[in-house]
């Protein structure tokens, strides 16, 4: 043939088809997923703090609704807030803490949500609505809620601790220190903890008290085993790894469902109380936005978070719930603490850039130790 054939082909193609489509029904299309039938993206990134998911949760979702959830931790708010502005854009729901969602939502990292896709925002109990660090839920809704003190193995640990002295008095901290005590990985929490022991603010900006909370972390730190606030849920399951331990209430109840001889306390001089959030990263739009507006609303139902309760073993935020979590817990008080309790502790604040700043460099130094 000599007919150029680059100028044939498009007319022989259309004839082609046109044959095709007279002669036979045309080809099935490859099925679409189930995500793609529901307008899901195929696959969600959830960034989250470790244990704090029931892992069964991510495999029934996929079976529910075709989406691969791929889940990965962060050890505390700042690391979370370091890998977003380093464009770690990889992420579609994250649970930042109070104070970091103010923080995040200053610094433009976080999307507006539409509630219109979170229809079971409604099972979010009233107190943990409209929280001053995002008075609209334009960009957050709660997830669960709780405190920071001390876990210790009652086993070995005699007198139980009731003050933050255990956590930063070498004569105390000596008796226990070759059997394993660990303090949070976290600059908010231990800087606070220790400002609580002297009698101040955990916010304070105040440089000479920041100063004295520095020389007393400084002091104590020969004596800690380990800075952890990821792993340490485990160890604290493996007898004689940590009998003392700076942590999070939930962490310690989990430890006691494993060994009853893990017990909480909440240092007399008061601590941090919290509410950690489920949120979007600015950077996640279209389908994925509403992927990750799907996901929350799911969590959010109130038997999914029933079973997400009594996995973590942290306090609600879902009264929805209520009916699908474990008595036992509902009515444990190192969870769900009484009033009184609750009115000695502070929530963390945002910080201002300068204070920030020193908070940073006293962290540092401690990490780094002497
Ligand atoms: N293992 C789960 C930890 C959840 C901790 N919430 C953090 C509060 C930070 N101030």
């Amino acid at each position: 043939m000599n007919t150029k054939w680059w100028i044939a082909l498009p007319t022989l193609l259309i004839l082609t088809a046109c044959a095709k489509a007279t002669e036979a029904p045309p080809a099935a299309q490859p099925e679409a997923t189930a995500a793609g039938e529901q307008g899901l993206a195929d696959q969600l990134f959830v960034f989250n703090w470790s244990e704090y998911m029931d892992p069964d949760l991510p495999g029934q979702y996929a079976d529910e609704f075709g989406v691969n959830v791929v889940l990965d931790y962060y050890d505390s708010n700042e690391d979370l807030l370091a890998k977003l502005q380093a464009g770690g854009t990889g992420y579609d729901v994250i649970f930042p803490s109070d104070y970091m969602i103010a923080q995040m939502i200053d610094l433009g990292l976080l999307a507006e949500l539409d509630m219109s896709n979170i229809p079971n925002v409604v099972n979010v109990a009233p107190e943990n609505m409209h929280p001053a660090y995002d008075p609209e839920n334009k960009y957050s809704v709660a997830y669960f809620w709780g405190t920071t003190g001390i876990g210790y193995d009652t086993s070995v640990v005699d007198p139980a601790p009731d003050s933050w002295a255990w956590i930063f008095e070498p004569e105390i901290l000596q008796q226990y220190a070759d059997q394993g005590v660990n303090v949070l990985d976290d600059q908010r929490e231990l800087i606070g903890a220790a400002l609580k022991y002297l009698g101040y603010s955990l916010n304070s900006a105040n440089e000479a008290e920041l100063m004295e909370a520095q020389d007393l972390m400084m002091t104590a730190r020969e004596y800690w085993t380990s800075f952890d606030s990821t792993g340490y849920i485990d160890n604290l399951m493996i007898p004689g790894e940590i009998v003392l331990t700076h942590a999070w209430n939930g962490d310690v109840i989990a430890a006691q469902a494993d060994n009853e001889n893990w017990a909480y306390a909440i240092p007399k001089e008061g601590g941090l109380r919290w509410q950690d959030n489920m949120a979007i990263p600015a950077s996640v739009t279209g389908i994925q936005k509403r992927t990750a507006e799907h996901f929350i609303n799911w969590l959010l139902d109130p038997e999914i978070a029933g079973q997400n309760t009594n996995y973590v073993f942290y306090a609600s935020a879902n009264e929805a719930a209520n009916p699908y979590i474990d008595p036992e817990l509902l009515d444990d008080p190192s969870a769900y603490p009484p009033a009184e309790v609750l009115a000695k502790l502070e929530w963390a604040e945002p910080l201002s850039t300068e204070t920030l700043n020193l908070y940073d460099r006293i962290w540092t130094e401690v990490k780094a130790g002497p």
